[in-house]
């Protein structure tokens, strides 16, 4: 997989705003929030998209996810958030490597756009 700017943040190439991180993921804000919380959850192991992961993923899918809400809690949005995993260009993916959105401490309408 080419290098993106994720694996940039993961290996300290490029700063970002770290929230979380452990051996399996790293957390950080999103630089260019859509809410007053937007972090984003992404595996330290590079799979592009959603659709990349298999069954040997499991594992590591499920630890983003509890990831995701221990970050929400702590971020005092534990009550009300969305996390959002863009997979592909025409569902809004941008930088392909996987990533959850995690987003709180705004009201949100559905159909999402
Ligand atoms: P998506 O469109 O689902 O691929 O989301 C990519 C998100 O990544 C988008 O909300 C903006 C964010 N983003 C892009 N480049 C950077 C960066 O260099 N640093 C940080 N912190 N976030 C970035």
């Amino acid at each position: 997989m080419a290098d993106t700017l994720f694996s940039k943040i993961i290996n300290r190439e490029i700063p970002a705003n770290i929230v979380h991180e452990d051996d399996l993921c790293l957390a950080f804000r999103d630089i260019n929030p859509q809410a007053p919380v937007h972090i984003l959850v992404i595996p330290r192991k590079p799979l592009p998209r959603l659709a990349d992961a298999t069954s040997a993923d499991r594992d590591l899918l499920g630890h983003l996810l509890l990831t995701a809400n221990r970050i929400a809690v702590a971020e005092g949005i534990g009550d009300a958030y969305r996390l959002i995993v863009n997979n592909g260009a025409d569902a809004g993916q941008s930088v392909f490597h996987l990533h959850v959105h995690i987003l709180g401490g705004r009201s949100f309408t559905w159909p999402p756009g």
